[in-house]
Formats: structure tokens, C-alpha cells, sequence
């Protein structure tokens, strides 16, 4: 297929001053959010959640395959499920699986196996990575740097999550497969994270850690 190229649309410069401005606020508003493990139930708006996956579905990724399939899990039985299943998966971790080192590195953040969250939160969105990607006539395409595009759509999710004022938790159980039978995914599809979203609970606790310096992180040259 020969490429068609268009004009670059919709694209806004700002003079120098207002994009000191934007930048130095939108990093001001990206270092409030923190990672939450307290939910309340109240429920979100099914519009923001739509409008927060349009937002990561605009994520750069390899050849514009776009690898990716949200599911949103609103339903008290399914999210009853999927708790039921990530718990005994992180009970494996937690008591058998994980290394001392691991414990040890996840010590601060007061982890265990018990996943509330995962029933109190009113929505989780679960990202699924598509291997291979299926054409209307069931061939398959491949896709291209799976992990980076998805990654990259799962952060500017987050982020949408977080400008809407709500809060979100990464949760990765280990393994994950059982979110392909619960949410009746094909295999094709492996399952990335759990992003469990909703307000936090008014009580809610966060553990004190802080992050790098940016002289730590970054190198000029
Ligand atoms: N999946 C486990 C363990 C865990 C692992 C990492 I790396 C974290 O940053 C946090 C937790 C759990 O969810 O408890």
C-alpha cells in the first residue's frame, strides 16, 4: 500500500511564556497523583471512563496496529470473580512464589494478598495485549512493540484518570491468565494489568515513599 501523507492536522503552538506555564503546572498536577489501595464504592460516570479510554487510545504504537482491548468491569459477580481469582494467585506469591528479596522491596508499600479493592472500586479496567491482530476475514497481522505501545496507552490512561480527580491502582496479579476465562478473552489476548479505578476512600492510606530526585534520573549532554 502506497503511503498517503496529510498536512499535520490540528496541531497548536504556544507562545514561549504559556508553554513554561502548562508544563510546569501539568508536572505540578502529574506529582499529586499517588497510587491508591483504598476504594470507595461510589460510583464514576461511564462517560469518563470512556472518554479516559479514548484518551490512551490515541497512544503512539508500533505501526499504528494499535494492540490493545479494555475491558471495563463494573459488575459486582464479575468483580467478585476476578478478586476471588487474583487473591488465590497472590496467596501463591506471597507464600510461596515471591523471593525474600521481592518481599523485602515491597515491604514499604504494606502489600498482602487481600484484594478489596478489587470488589469495593466501582470499575476495573483490565488491558488486554494483542499478540497478533485479526482481520475482518479472520487473517492474522502482526503487531509490533506490544509491551511499549501498551505501556504507553496504560500511562497516558492513568493520567486521564488522575485529571478527571479520580484515582487508579495498578494491580498485576501473577499469573494473569484467568482474566482470558472470566472475561471471555481469546488467547490471542494476554492479559497486561488490572487498572482498578474509582474516588479513594475517605480514610484512605498511602505509604510514605517518595520518588528520585530528577539529578538522580537525568543526564544532559
Ligand atoms: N502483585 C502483587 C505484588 C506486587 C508486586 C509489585 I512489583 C508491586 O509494586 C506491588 C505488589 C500484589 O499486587 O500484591
Amino acid at each position: 500500500m502506497k503511503s498517503k501523507l496529510i498536512p499535520l492536522p490540528n496541531y497548536l503552538e504556544y507562545p514561549e511564556e504559556e508553554m513554561k506555564q502548562r508544563t510546569s503546572s501539568f508536572a505540578e498536577e502529574a506529582e499529586r497523583r499517588r497510587t491508591v489501595r483504598n476504594f470507595s464504592s461510589r460510583p464514576v460516570a461511564k462517560e469518563v471512563l470512556t472518554d479516559c479510554i479514548r484518551a490512551a487510545a490515541t497512544a503512539p504504537n508500533g505501526a499504528n496496529m494499535q494492540p490493545w482491548h479494555f475491558v471495563v468491569v463494573t459488575n459486582p459477580d464479575i468483580k467478585k470473580q476476578v478478586r476471588a481469582a487474583a487473591e488465590a494467585e497472590e496467596r501463591e506469591f506471597y507464600e510461596k512464589r515471591a523471593p525474600q528479596e521481592w518481599l523485602d522491596a515491597l515491604a514499604p508499600l504494606g502489600t498482602d494478598s487481600n484484594k478489596p479493592f478489587l470488589e469495593d472500586a466501582p470499575a476495573l479496567i483490565v488491558i488486554f495485549a494483542q499478540s497478533y491482530g485479526v482481520l475482518p476475514d479472520g487473517r492474522k497481522v502482526k503487531n509490533y512493540y506490544v509491551a511499549e505501545s501498551v505501556g504507553i496507552a496504560t500511562g497516558i490512561l492513568i493520567t486521564a484518570i488522575h485529571q478527571a480527580g479520580l484515582a487508579s491502582l495498578t494491580h498485576t496479579p501473577s499469573p494473569m491468565r484467568f482474566l482470558n476465562q472470566i472475561l471471555n478473552r481469546p488467547a490471542h489476548e494476554k492479559p497486561f494489568l488490572i487498572l482498578v479505578v474509582g474516588y479513594p476512600a475517605p480514610d484512605a492510606r498511602v505509604p510514605d515513599i517518595k520518588k528520585k530526585d530528577l539529578q538522580q534520573i537525568v543526564t544532559w549532554v
